[in-house]
């Protein structure tokens, strides 16, 4: 690709460092955010939101797992890390359980098994940094799974990559059931309705968008979830993105437009 791959690692590590887990973004600086899902080694869906979106006032928030299962997985992380070292301060690169394969290694992983040794714990070290959460003042939040029990939303800065409460954010689905824990199904830790209400109530949020789980209902408790996905790595399903404004409430995720890519 022409890029000094090593170089560019090293410099988003630096930046990642300053980041906190948890971004609050501000609403004097930006008007909206456009999340995507998973795009997976989709590069062509990642040139596509940044050439669409990448305009002032608007903050784009990607939510995790920009590698494995696609066919560009090394160019797409490439092309996103890029992105953030020209634009820090309106690209967003949030962590998904691909991007966790230094605490959570899986298989198969086509991306980190295709990579050399040294490069592979390179990609873990910098990707392990990502943070973990968007918050907007008007009520939305964007992670990639599911919500860690913990007290608070600022409580999430304080998680450590590995922990029960990193594998929920990372690794949690959602199912459509009353329950609040339905196990561990194979890594994936499985929450329901009771845990979804009770942590967006901890947290002061309405809204959660977030990714994952491609098979998921798109629209969840009382359409409070919202699940995109942004990839053709899965097949043709549609690329969609969810655009949120900063100000104003919003009451469920009916009120955030959502757009093909
Ligand atoms: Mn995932």
């Amino acid at each position: 690709m022409g890029v000094d791959e090593r170089g560019l690692l090293r410099r988003c590590a630096e930046l990642f460092e300053r980041e906190p887990r948890l971004l609050e973004l501000d609403a004097e600086r930006l008007e909206r955010a456009v999340f995507v899902g998973d795009t997976h080694g989709d590069l062509d869906a990642s040139e596509r939101v940044l050439e669409r979106f990448l305009k002032p006032k608007t903050a784009l928030v990607f939510l995790g797992d920009y590698v494995d299962r696609g066919p560009r997985s090394r160019e797409n992380v490439q092309t996103l890390l890029k992105a953030k070292l020209e634009h820090p301060d309106r690209v967003y690169l949030l962590q998904g359980n691909h991007e966790g394969f230094k605490a959570m290694p899986f298989s198969p992983a086509d991306f980190w098994e295709g990579l050399e040794p040294e490069l592979r714990a390179l990609y873990a070290d910098v990707l392990a940094k990502l943070p973990y959460a968007v918050a907007l003042p008007s009520g939305v939040l964007g992670l990639h799974g599911a919500l860690p029990a913990v007290d608070s939303l600022q409580a999430l800065n304080e998680i450590e990559v590995g922990s029960e409460a990193w594998r929920a954010i990372t690794w949690g689905d959602w199912q459509d059931v009353d329950a609040k824990f339905l196990g561990d199904w194979g890594g994936r830790l499985q929450f329901g309705r009771a845990h979804f209400e009770e942590q967006m109530a901890r947290f002061g949020m309405r809204v959660l968008v977030r990714s994952h789980q491609p098979d998921a209902p798109p629209y969840l408790f009382d359409d409070r979830c919202l699940t995109i996905f942004t990839s053709h790595a899965y097949g043709l399903r549609d690329r969609t993105v969810a655009i949120a404004p900063l100000r104003g409430d919003v009451r469920t995720a009916r009120d955030l437009a959502l757009e093909r890519v």
